[in-house]
């Protein structure tokens, strides 16, 4: 078999060349064909061309750089099939030399279905596109995809059923309280069937929740069991800059098999985080973070509460996880009718995330630890990479809840079997219960 190349998108003249040639009439419709996308940005419609197309297995993307901004290929993964693993192609390398491309083969691991795809730093322009995979030629309907997903090099250990941020344990030493913190590759259930390569603290994404009270002496051994260097930066609190964790200004990384004590003051009280800050793109994105809070008696007493809870949001490789978890495993804020509960929220993934709470409001108190000079009511909260907020929420009202990222792709899967997109990703739950009523449990969402 030979393989013919259709070009799609370089313009009229050159597509009918790209079709017409007398090579490509003489081919049977079941040669592997290679199907050419380009990144455009001129004019400001930043865009790739064509947005839709369809293949079948064997056949060939080629996605070609014909733009002056660097573009890339993110293929978003909670919107490919169920069982779907395209291991280093989910996100593919920035192009920046115009010709230059990244190639997809349409092998074995893209089972029929769509593939929707965007350029990272320009989706939000509108820089996306769609791959539908057909059956193999000659096949008459496509495979149904296999249910598990289990990703990563299969000896790393298998961490299942485990959440995180739990909180983290420490020793008091000559008053000083001294946490342990192991970073370390593994394989991370994100929900049932669904196993990713995952890089963590102390097994287990988020990493152990710190919790000390404002001006405590803490000490953080951090053992490096990667493959490759890490260091951890303590986002938001007021650390010496030596103890910043920022490689070639306050340290050097911590090398594989070595370890590096921080040591400081915890200070401002609030709601702050910790999480690694070399080749943080990947080591980050992967898992490695957490929550540190620093307790104190001066917090506004609008954060006063019955309960707290924390919501770390993350994306990219672990897909769209809410504390290391995709819907329905996220696990859900429960509440009696009447209780109040604190939300110590949180974005460390790549992207913004508006979550919206239904059938109800929550106020807004604090921002990245500080007391805003007013508290607000709103019922969606923005949150960009890097920040945190402390909210507070009343329950009022009896039932299952959503409270979930309005980027609809972000919770949206794969079809079921009626053809309609499955409910996945950062979607979160509160339960309110009156000891009376039945709420509806949280399986019954099944299409968003
Ligand atoms: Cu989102």
């Amino acid at each position: 078999m030979r393989l013919r190349s259709v070009v799609i998108g370089l313009g009229a003249v050159a597509g009918i060349v790209g079709v017409v040639t007398a090579a490509s009439w003489m081919n049977r419709d079941d040669d592997p064909r290679t199907v050419v996308v380009q990144m455009m940005d001129d004019g400001g419609k930043f865009r790739f061309e064509p947005e839709n197309v369809e293949v079948r297995p064997g056949d060939i993307v080629e996605f070609v750089q014909a733009g002056s901004m660097p573009h890339n290929v993110e293929f978003v993964k909670n919107t490919a099939p169920a069982g779907v693993n395209l291991g280093q192609r989910w996100v593919g390398a920035f192009l920046t030399g115009k010709g230059e491309k990244y190639t997809v083969r349409i092998d074995g691991a893209f089972k029929p279905g769509t593939y929707d795809y965007l350029c990272t730093p320009h989706a939000t322009l509108g820089m996306k596109g769609r791959i539908t995979v057909k059956g193999a030629r000659g096949s008459k309907a496509a495979q149904p995809a296999p249910p598990v997903v289990d990703e990563g090099d299969p000896s790393l250990p298998l961490i299942k059923g485990v959440h995180g941020g739990q909180e983290a344990k420490f020793t008091m030493v000559n008053g000083v309280k001294e946490f342990r913190m192991d970073v370390e590759r593994i394989r991370w259930e994100t929900k049932p069937g669904t196993v990713v390569e995952a890089w963590a603290f102390n097994r287990m994404i988020p990493g152990p929740t710190i919790r000390v009270n404002d001006g405590e002496k803490v000490r953080i051994i951090v053992t490096n069991k990667l493959p490759e260097g890490t260091t951890a930066h303590w986002h938001g609190l007021e650390v010496p800059n030596n103890m910043d964790g920022v490689p070639g200004i306050s340290q050097d990384p911590i090398a594989p098999g070595e370890s590096f004590t921080y040591e400081f003051t915890a200070k401002p009280y609030g709601t702050h985080l910790y999480h690694s800050h070399f080749n943080a793109l990947h080591q980050e994105e992967h898992g490695l973070y957490g929550m540190f809070i620093v307790e104190s008696e001066k917090e506004s007493p609008e954060l006063r509460a019955d309960k707290e809870e924390m919501m770390i949001l993350g994306d990219g490789p672990l897909g769209f996880v809410i504390n290391g978890k995709e819907f329905p495993e996220v696990t859900p804020i429960q509440l009696k009718k009447g209780e109040r509960v604190r939300v110590r929220m949180a974005n460390l993934g790549g992207l913004y995330h508006p979550m919206h709470l239904h059938g109800g409001h929550f106020r807004v108190v604090s921002k990245d630890g500080f007391d805003l000079p007013a508290s607000q009511q709103m019922n969606t909260l923005s949150i960009a990479p890097g920040e945190t907020f402390d909210v507070v929420l009343q329950a009022e009202e009896t039932g299952t809840w959503l409270w979930h990222c309005h980027v609809l792709s972000h919770v949206t899967g794969p079809k079921d079997e009626t053809g309609v997109p499955t409910a996945a990703g950062m979607i979160g739950v509160v339960q309110i219960q009156d000891g009376k009523t039945q709420v509806a449990p949280i399986s019954e969402h099944k299409n968003h």
